[in-house]
């Protein structure tokens, strides 16, 4: 709780630690509520600098003794608190500290430390839970050798795993306990410590390193569920082997285990040789997961095993690094799925994904750069800017200096860094010396926030046969950057003749090797020689840089884009959404003054055209089917932002284009039923992402057969993915039908949190007045628990960020709701609520009604005087003026 003002941490005041520490030794007595932590620590002085007190970090702790080399440490030659030990005259020389500490797992509603999910004990350390656990240097540049013995009643925990080999495990005689000892020889920073303990089943498999090591794999799970563990075994072992292939990384320790824990306030952990996972992202079978989740699941897997070089062998020199490791693993883990599944389709999702959540923080203000300078509370910087835009810039990198020269640079980095904690200069110093490039003004992209604008003109001249573009790049102002420098941004680009193919690029005569323009300049003029035609633009291709991009170009050009077939699967998909989104925000407008929105007949066949090819690939027809969401519209529109009216703009040409296409919708819904047993694969899940997306177009005709069709695959479906995709579009439609599948859907899954939790998600999303209410009373149903950071994710996450319409109520029910809800959850789980409230970023947005409502809840949650730092924190930065 804040008892004392905020304390911002800056980067500029980094300095090395006084103190370092090369050994760590703990022993852990587990015990639900007086779990005993002893830790003897190697520490010596950091160089030699003048004699500084050593200050131990602790949050919330309970000290029973101190010893330094053995001896008990009189009590005037310290300070304990529950936050700080401080040891003021500590010999200037190398010793031993020995600290023992007591703590309650089962009261710890943090989910950060030790604690307990179900019954099972388990840690979470990053970003600062180490403290939690023992008293330490809790910072990542302090690295050290870990050995953990952990003892337990042999009932309660039968398996006892820690980072690192197994040792040593045993029964202690002439009791009921036992006990396991850990080495782990990889010095790491304390956020990447874990520790588990308890009833666990387990999967076991086996890999071999390129170098012909054979590394043991486990995956641990709640007995019962270990059937639903093989594709993220599966999973693992693929991503073990990408990470061979495609960077040379071998794993490095004789075991890898995962463990899936159904508590957990993120997606999963990446602690050295023993990650941990928040289950949604384990557990899967075809009667209990949907495409989706196993693609979440190949994706986090990959993601936490990738940081195992990027993260855990090079770790960050401070949090404010966190893009280091964050922005890296991410690009690494989408380039994995882009490899193992379909390159455009992910790119695709990526950037749908980017512009959801990165565009609008960056616009918001939440806005900051991919490296911060300045936090409060460094957990609620785990945001979409540090993550997905800090792997566009490394996608950048990548853009700017081929496919080559990126590659000699990371292996430079992995050299050159490996056993250290580096910062975000040094990675990318790795890349200037590989290519002899300048990258100062690159920098720039990790030191301002705001995503850029650029505005393109174009005329050609078919005399002179050549088109000169003009182009203009802004960057906006974000919280605390009233002003902003040019960017090196890498614009990739082709020039589309009227038959489709590419034109050969030239400059004053010059070809031009690739199609790539480096913008440098506020301004800047590009001129191209020997263009036989007026060519249409593709810019950005496979959105090359992460911008906003005004282009004057008409919906003909657009269309002739598809006539044409870009080369570029994703500006083809672009395109389409370009005319939808100019059609939408016309739309929008009509609806707000009572007038009838307009069709686009333009449109309309352009989808047709995608829908009838037969080339395409049916993820990608999906994607193209789907509109701008009604987030995508309210960010464009930007300012003065009705959601009632986006709402009604994309249900309507939703409706619309059920009716225009209703029978072809049909024949590919058909088209895409596949015979035989589901399978997982992302060529299966294309075919059922198109066939759903038929569906729910299909049903917005609200025509009784296609509410029908929806209600017959929800209860013949014979997977997860079909029923729930059914019940998604039932959802929408106030019909009997849907009372009867949700219904339905809770009886046949009653007993399983995590189906349950679409249950609740769905429900949530229903975009009707009397949702508030049902989400109310859920809040109440058995089956919901404020204890569980998935379940509050799917109800009141739901709610809050899915469900634009009811959250945004004109009347600030849904504000109110939404900020009681966090004001009871802050004290119990401050991340949690933190997010939550997150939900409130784009409020300045909204028209004058909506505003103010929005505005007096969040003056409400900043008036309370017990608020935690994470919610404190959000709650003062989205009520900044700037
Ligand atoms: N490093 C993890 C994310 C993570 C961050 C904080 C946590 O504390 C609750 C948990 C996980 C990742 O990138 O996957
Ligand atoms: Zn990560």
């Amino acid at each position: 709780m804040r008892t004392e003002e905020p304390r911002p941490v800056r980067l500029e005041d980094y300095r090395p630690p006084d103190w370092v520490i090369g050994t760590v030794d703990l022993d852990v007595a587990l015990h639900p509520t007086a779990t005993t932590v002893r830790a003897k620590l190697a520490v010596r002085p950091n160089g030699s600098g003048a004699p500084a007190p050593l200050v131990l970090d602790g949050d919330d702790l309970t000290l029973r003794s101190v010893r330094l080399d053995g001896k008990p440490l009189p009590t005037e030659s310290f300070v304990a608190t529950p936050d700080r030990l401080t040891i003021t005259q500590a010999p200037q020389r190398p010793f031993e500290l020995e600290i023992e500490t007591v703590l309650d797992p089962s009261n710890n509603t943090k989910l950060m430390g030790l604690y307990r999910a179900g019954a099972t004990y388990c840690t979470q350390c990053e970003a600062e839970g180490f403290r939690r656990i023992t008293y330490f240097l809790d910072r990542p540049d302090v690295m050290a050798v870990y050995t953990t013995r952990i003892e337990a009643e042999k009932s309660e925990a039968p398996i006892l795993l820690s980072n690192g080999n197994l040792a040593a495990a045993g029964d202690i005689a002439g009791t009921s306990r036992h006990f396991a000892v850990w080495h782990d020889p990889f010095p790491k920073p304390s956020y990447l410590f874990a520790l588990v303990g308890g009833n666990l089943a387990s999967v076991g498999d086996s890999f071999t390193t390129m170098s012909g090591r054979k590394v043991r794999l486990a995956i641990y799970v709640e007995p019962g569920k270990e059937d639903r563990c093989h594709y993220a075994m599966d999973s693992l072992k693929r991503a073990m082997r990408w990470d061979e292939v495609a960077f040379g990384r071998e794993y490095d320790l004789d075991i890898f285990m995962i463990v899936a824990v159904s508590a957990f306030n993120m997606g999963a952990m990446e602690n050295k040789g023993l990650n941990v996972f928040n289950d949604k992202f384990i557990l899967a079978s075809p009667a209990t997961a949907t495409d989706g989740d196993y693609s979440s699941i190949e994706a986090v897997i990959a993601h936490e095993y990738f940081h195992n070089w990027t993260g855990d062998r090079i770790t960050c020199r401070d949090w404010f690094q966190l893009c280091l490791k964050e922005g890296l693993t991410v690009f690494r883990d989408q380039e994995f799925t882009a490899d193992q599944r379909s390159r455009a389709v992910e790119r695709i999702s990526d950037v749908r994904g980017l512009r959801a959540h990165q565009f609008v923080e960056d616009a918001g203000p939440l806005a900051h750069p991919v490296r911060p300078t300045l936090y409060h509370e460094i957990n609620n910087f785990y945001t979409a800017t540090v993550y997905e835009k800090g792997a566009e810039v490394v996608r950048m990198i990548k853009t700017l200096l081929g496919e080559a020269a990126f590659r000699a640079g990371m292996d430079l980095y992995f050299k050159r860094h490996d056993g250290q904690a580096a910062t975000v200069e040094q990675f990318v110093q790795c890349f200037a010396d590989v290519s002899g490039r300048d990258m100062r003004q690159f920098m720039r992209w990790y030191s301002q926030a705001g995503t850029p604008e650029i505005k393109v003109e174009s005329r050609y001249d078919p005399a002179a046969r050549s088109l000169r573009l003009e182009i203009t790049q802004s960057v906006p102002p974000t919280p605390g950057q009233p002003t902003k420098q040019p960017m090196l941004i890498p614009l990739a680009f082709g020039l589309v003749g009227g038959n489709g193919e590419d034109l050969p690029l030239a400059v004053d005569g010059r070809p031009l090797s690739r199609g790539v323009l480096e913008l440098t300049e506020p301004q800047q003029s590009f001129v191209f020689t020997s263009v036989t035609e007026r060519p249409v633009l593709s810019l950005n291709r496979g959105f090359s840089a992460p911008i906003k991009l005004t282009v004057p170009i008409g919906a003909d050009d657009l269309l002739r884009f598809l006539a044409a077939h870009d080369s570029d699967a994703f500006n083809r998909w672009q395109a389409i959404q370009s005319l939808a989104m100019t059609l939408l925000l016309g739309n929008v407008v009509a609806l707000r003054s009572g007038e009838e929105p307009r069709l686009d007949d333009g449109l309309m066949n352009a989808l047709e055209t995608v829908l009838k090819d037969r080339a395409l690939e049916p993820a990608f027809v999906a994607l193209t089917l789907s509109p701008p969401s009604e987030a995508d519209i309210a960010r464009e529109i930007g300012r003065d932002v009705d959601p009632d009216a986006a709402f009604a703009a994309r249900r309507r040409l939703r409706a619309a284009i059920g009716r225009r296409h209703s029978a072809v919708l049909a024949a590919t819904y058909e088209r895409m039923i596949t015979a035989g047993p589901y399978r997982p694969d992302a060529q299966s899940a294309g075919r059922r992402a198109l066939k759903n997306v038929c569906l729910d177009l299909l049903a917005m005709t609200e025509s009784d057969a296609a509410i029908g069709r929806a209600f017959a695959q929800y209860q013949n479906a014979d997977n997860m993915t079909d029923r729930v995709a059914a019940l998604d579009t039932l959802m929408a439609h106030d019909r009997p039908e849907r009372a009867a599948a949700f219904e339905d859907f809770y009886q046949r899954y009653a007993d399983d949190p995590l189906v349950i939790d679409k249950w609740f998600a769905l429900q949530a999303a229903i975009p009707e007045p009397a949702t508030l209410d049902r989400v109310r009373a859920l809040t109440r149903h058995a089956a919901f628990s404020a204890a569980n950071p998935n379940r509050i994710r799917a109800l009141i996450g739901s709610f809050a960020q899915a469900n634009q319409t009811q959250f945004n109520r004109s009347d600030g029910a849904g504000y109110n709701f939404v900020a009681d809800f966090v004001l009871e959850l802050d004290p119990k789980n401050p991340q949690v609520a933190a997010r939550l409230m997150s939900a409130f970023r784009s409020w300045r947005t909204l028209e004058a009604r909506r505003r103010a409502q929005a505005e007096a809840s969040l003056r409400r949650v900043a008036a309370n005087t017990t608020l935690s730092r994470d919610v404190h924190d959000i709650v003062a930065r989205t009520l900044a003026d700037k």
